[in-house]
């Protein structure tokens, strides 16, 4: 049960969308955009979010895109992790995606939600750093498409009242040869301990990580470093780890020791995988 009343709105264009969330927000109401509501739901239940109003954006076409266009796959914020994985459209982007949760609520949870989350993992968003990808966002000051990595830092940088609508990736990426490995503390299901996401371009392996650090990231530096062949991998990989953005996470899922030894042990596997050695 959720303990709170709240208003329920379900627009069908992201014009709407926008108007809604500045008039409930000149209402005092916090609205909230509303993909999945997984997360919005589970801490609305433990009194961690109480908006009283929410915007459901899964009736706008736009969101719920999944086409090629000139050379560039379009992928809705809509479109769910089952989704994702289930129409191999994008097959590094449908692995991560089946790495979250659970079948059940990955039928739910989106692109946009994991990726918008207030979780610090948002491990989908690993494969669109990788490739360079583009992201459309709809706000007051109506759309714009820019780089993923102008506005994504740890987590997407957006300004009240802005959605993410659709995220667009060059296709020559999505047939490079790529790696997905997560490893949690048991089971099959949990938050990653470690994650990896990897690519090989023409000229370099690229790699991403979620679980390490308090939000996921791409390092060019720690990159450059692990593609030097000239050094031994071993060393390469403690030479790039030096060069981490943030203090390893140290919680009940894993020590900083022992998440930086799965860490080695799991860069060295993925690097491995595709030939980088
Ligand atoms: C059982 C379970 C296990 C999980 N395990 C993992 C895991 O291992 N790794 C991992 O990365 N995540 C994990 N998660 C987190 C999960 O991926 C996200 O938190 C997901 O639940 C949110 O997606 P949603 O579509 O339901 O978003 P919602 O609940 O609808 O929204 C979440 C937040 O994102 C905002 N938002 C949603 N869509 C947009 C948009 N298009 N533009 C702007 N803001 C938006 C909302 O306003 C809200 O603040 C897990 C979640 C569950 C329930």
């Amino acid at each position: 049960m959720i303990p709170y009343n709240f208003e329920y709105y379900q627009p069908v264009t992201a014009l709407e969308a926008v108007r809604l969330f500045h008039d409930l927000a000149l209402q005092g109401k916090e609205p909230l955009y509303y993909a999945g509501g997984t997360e919005i739901i589970t801490m609305g239940r433990i009194h961690l979010l109480q908006p009283r109003a929410v915007i459901d954006i899964k009736r706008i076409p736009e969101c719920n895109t999944l086409a090629v266009h000139d050379q560039k796959l379009v992928l809705g914020s809509a479109l769910s992790l089952s989704q994702l994985h289930d129409v191999r459209a994008f097959p590094l982007l449908g692995e991560a995606a089946a790495g979250v949760a659970d079948r059940t609520s990955r039928n739910k949870i989106t692109l946009g939600g994991n990726i918008c989350s207030n979780l610090m993992y948002r491990e989908v968003v690993l494969p669109l750093l990788l490739t360079d990808s583009e992201v459309r966002v709809a706000g007051p000051a109506g759309w714009k498409q820019v780089s993923i990595h102008q506005v994504f830092n740890g987590q997407l940088r957006l300004e009240k009242g802005e959605f993410l609508v659709q995220s667009i990736t060059d296709s020559s990426y999505i047939r490079m040869p790529y790696a997905s490995v997560k490893k949690r503390k048991v089971s099959a299901i949990g938050y990653p301990l470690v994650t990896i996401a990897a690519i090989q371009t023409n000229s370099m392996i690229r790699v991403a990580f979620s679980g390490v650090c308090a939000f996921p990231f791409r390092s060019p530096i720690m990159e450059d470093l692990l593609n030097r062949r000239e050094i031994p991998l071993k060393l390469r990989i403690e030479q790039a780890l030096v060069h981490l953005p943030a203090p390893t996470l140290d919680d009940i899922n894993g020590s900083a020791a022992y998440r930086e030894w799965v860490l080695k042990n799991t860069l060295l596997e993925t690097i491995r995988s595709l030939g980088g050695e």
